[in-house]
C-alpha cells in the first residue's frame, strides 16, 4: 500500500471516509482518485483511455466530444444468472430471483474484492439519482476501478462534488462496490476492456437489508451503472415497499394534445422494447406533441394532492444502437450527435459510427465491435445487438421542463407491454385498478439481446421487472394492489396494456409503431377525457372499430379488426401461462389476482 496515493479526503462525512478506507485496504488499488464530477476531469479521464486503447476518439467535426469503446465478447449485456438478493430469508426474495445467503455472500465478496485492484486506480463516485432536492433522492458511492464507469455516470447520474455537498458530515449514502476483477501484476500490461471473462466468477450482488451492492468481474451496462438497475430498481424497490412508494422499469413521457392539453404516461416494457423510441416519440398525428422526462426508470408516489407522480432518477439515456435511425427516433439520434459514448458499434474510415439499421447506407469498410476489419458483406452484424449510446438527458430536442422537477410529474395513465407476435391486441384498458395490476403482473414478452442468453423466447416478465425488482414479487404485487387504498381510486391512473409487435400469419408486424403509437396515445387521453370509444370485453375495454384515429394510414380493415380482436384460443392459453407463473408464487400470491386470473376465464367462457 506504499505505493497508494490517497487524495486528501474531500468529505466530512466520517461514515464516507472510514468506509473508502476499509475498501482501498481491500482492494489494494495502486492509486485513489475522488471524482468531483468537473468537465477537466472527465476530459482527463477521457484522455486516459484513449491512451489506453479503451476509448477510441471519434472525429471531432462529425461527433464532438465522443467516444468509441469495444467491451470483452464475454462482457455485452446483464448477467441475469449472476445476479443475486441477498436478502435475510429466500422467501423474501421471493421465487423468480437468485437468493444467497447475506452471510455467505459476504465472505465470497470479501475474498473476490481482496486486491482486486492491484495496479489500477480506485475511484470514488459520489452519485445521486433523483434531483438532489426532491423527498426521494438516493445518494449511493460507487467505488469502481473502471474510468469507462466513471465517464458513464457522469451522463447517467447527477455526480461529484455536489453530491457529497449535500451529503454533509452525516447524510446516509447506499455503497456501491464495483471492481472488472482484473488485477494487474506489476509490470503486467493492461488490455483495452479488463473483466473477469468466466462468467462463473461474476457477481451482481444486491444486500437490500444494509442496503449495499457489489459488483464483480463485469464492465458492461447494468452489471456496472450500479446507479441504474442495481440502486434505482433492484434497492429502491425495496427502500419504496417500505417508503409507500414506487420504483419502476418505465420510461416518462408527455403527449401535448392540439387544443394544449398536456397529459403525462408512464409506461413498463422489458428491456430493449423500445422504451427509449416511445419516450421521444415523433408522433405522426397532426398537432400532437410528445415530450420526454426518461427513457428507463420511474420512481413513482403520491403527491400532496393524492394523484401518482413520476420522476426520473437519471440523467442520460443508455439506449440500444442497432435499429435506431432517422424514422424510428430521429430525437436519439440528435440526443447522441455529442458528447456521447458508444459501446461496441460499428467505426466508420472517417472516424464515426454506425449500426444496423440506422437508416443510413453502411460503410464500405468498417471495424466492427470485436474490432476487426469488416464489410457490409462480411456476412455478420458489425455492431453487437446490444451495443449502446450513453447521452446526456439534456441533449434530447424533445426533452421536458420538468424533467427535472423535484415532484416530478401527475400521472395520467400507465401502460404496461412487450414484445407478443400474437394473441395479446394493440391496445386494452384495464377495468380499474385492480385488474390493471393483474395486467401488469401477467406481462410476458420476447426475450432480447439485453441480457445474455436465448433471445425471441416468450417468458413472463410481470411488470417488466422480473430482473429488476430487488424482494418477492408476490409482495410486490401486493404493494401495486395497496395503492388502491392509499389514495382515492379515483386519482389513480388508468391502466392500459400495449402491444406493437404483432404480427400477421405471414410473420409481418401489423402494426407499423414508432409515430403512429401516437394514435393509440390520442385514444389513451380521449379515454381519460371520458370522450373515447370503448367497448367492453371478456379481456378489457378495447377501442370501437372507429374509435382510433387512423386517419393517413394504410391499414386494410382486416388487419384493423385482428389487431383489435380478442383471440379466445390465444387467450385461454394465455391463462394456462400466467397461471403456471403464478404458481410459483403458491400461497403467497394476492388473492385478488387469482381471482382475477378466475374472473378472465369466466369471462371467455
Ligand atoms: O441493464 S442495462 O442498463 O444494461 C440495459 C437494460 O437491460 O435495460
Ligand atoms: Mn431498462
Amino acid at each position: 500500500m506504499s505505493n497508494t496515493q490517497i487524495k486528501r479526503p474531500v468529505t466530512a462525512n466520517s461514515k464516507l471516509n472510514a468506509w473508502v478506507q476499509e475498501m482501498i485496504q481491500l482492494c489494494e488499488p495502486a492509486a485513489v482518485h475522488w471524482c468531483d464530477g468537473s468537465a477537466a476531469e472527465n476530459q482527463a479521464l477521457c484522455d486516459l483511455m484513449v491512451k489506453h486503447g479503451t476509448f477510441i476518439k471519434l472525429n471531432e467535426k462529425l461527433r464532438p466530444g465522443s467516444y468509441l469503446a469495444r467491451s470483452h465478447p464475454s462482457d455485452v449485456a446483464r448477467v441475469e444468472d449472476r445476479t443475486f438478493i441477498c436478502s435475510k430469508t429466500k422467501q423474501e426474495a421471493g421465487p423468480t430471483n437468485h437468493w444467497a445467503d447475506p452471510v455467505e455472500m459476504k465472505k465470497t465478496m470479501l475474498e473476490r474484492f481482496k486486491g482486486c485492484m492491484q495496479g489500477r486506480t480506485l475511484y470514488v463516485i459520489p452519485f445521486a439519482m433523483g434531483p438532489l432536492d426532491s423527498p426521494i433522492c438516493k445518494i449511493g458511492i460507487e467505488i469502481t476501478d473502471s474510468p469507462y464507469v466513471v465517464v458513464n455516470m457522469r451522463i447517467m447520474t447527477r455526480m461529484g462534488k455536489i453530491v457529497l455537498d449535500k451529503l454533509g458530515a452525516d447524510g446516509k449514502f447506499i455503497p456501491c462496490m464495483h471492481s472488472v476483477g482484473a488485477p494487474l501484476a506489476p509490470g503486467q500490461k493492461d488490455v483495452s476492456w479488463p473483466c473477469e471473462p468466466d462468467p462463473k466468477k461474476k457477481y451482481i450482488v444486491h444486500f437490500p437489508d444494509d442496503p449495499s451492492i457489489w459488483s464483480y468481474g463485469s464492465g458492461y451496462g447494468g452489471n456496472a451503472l450500479l446507479g441504474k438497475k442495481c440502486l434505482a430498481l433492484r434497492i429502491a424497490s425495496v427502500v419504496a415497499k417500505r417508503e409507500g412508494w414506487l420504483a419502476e422499469h418505465m420510461l416518462i413521457l408527455g403527449l401535448t394534445s392540439p387544443a394544449g392539453k398536456k397529459y403525462y404516461v408512464a409506461a413498463a416494457f422489458p428491456s430493449a422494447c423500445g422504451k427509449t423510441n416511445l419516450a421521444m416519440m415523433q408522433p405522426t398525428l397532426p398537432g400532437w406533441k410528445v415530450s420526454t422526462l426518461g427513457d428507463d426508470i420511474a420512481w413513482i408516489r403520491i403527491g400532496k394532492d393524492g394523484h401518482l407522480y413520476a420522476m426520473n432518477p437519471e440523467t442520460g439515456f443508455f439506449g440500444v444502437a442497432p435499429g435506431t435511425s432517422k424514422q424510428s427516433n430521429p430525437h436519439a439520434l440528435t440526443s447522441c450527435a455529442k458528447n456521447t459514448i458508444f459501446t461496441n458499434v460499428v467505426l466508420t474510415p472517417d472516424n464515426d459510427v454506425w449500426w444496423e439499421d440506422m437508416g443510413v447506407p453502411a460503410p464500405a469498410h468498417g471495424i466492427d465491435w470485436e474490432g476487426n476489419a469488416w464489410t457490409p458483406t462480411s456476412g455478420k452484424k458489425g455492431a453487437h445487438a446490444n451495443s449502446r449510446f450513453t447521452a446526456p438527458a439534456s441533449q434530447c430536442p424533445v426533452i421536458d421542463p420538468d424533467w427535472q422537477n423535484p415532484e416530478g410529474v401527475p400521472l395520467a395513465a400507465i401502460m404496461f407491454g412487450g414484445r407478443r407476435p400474437s394473441t395479446i391486441p394493440l391496445v386494452n384498458e384495464a377495468f380499474d385498478w385492480e385488474h390493471g395490476v393483474f395486467m401488469g403482473s401477467a406481462c410476458g414478452s420476447e426475450t432480447t439481446a439485453a441480457a445474455l442468453g436465448a433471445a425471441g423466447v416468450l417468458r413472463r416478465d410481470p411488470f417488466a421487472m422480473l430482473p429488476f425488482c430487488g424482494y418477492s414479487m408476490d409482495d410486490y404485487f401486493a404493494h401495486w394492489l395497496s395503492f388502491a387504498k392509499k389514495t382515492d381510486r379515483a386519482k389513480l391512473p388508468k391502466v392500459y396494456f400495449v402491444n406493437w409487435f404483432r404480427k400477421s400469419a405471414e410473420g409481418k408486424f401489423l402494426w407499423p409503431g414508432y409515430g403512429d403509437n401516437s394514435r393509440v396515445l390520442k385514444w389513451i387521453c380521449e379515454r381519460v377525457e371520458g370522450t373515447g370509444k370503448a367497448h367492453k370485453t371478456a379481456i378489457g375495454n378495447l377501442p370501437t372499430p372507429d374509435a382510433l384515429d387512423l386517419k393517413g394510414l394504410n391499414l386494410t380493415a382486416e388487419n384493423v379488426k385482428e389487431l383489435l380482436a380478442v383471440d379466445v384460443a390465444g387467450w385461454r392459453n394465455e391463462i394456462t401461462d400466467v397461471a403456471a407463473n403464478y404458481a410459483k408464487f403458491g400461497d403467497h400470491l394476492p388473492k385478488a389476482l387469482n381471482q382475477q386470473l378466475d374472473s378472465l376465464r369466466q369471462r371467455l367462457g
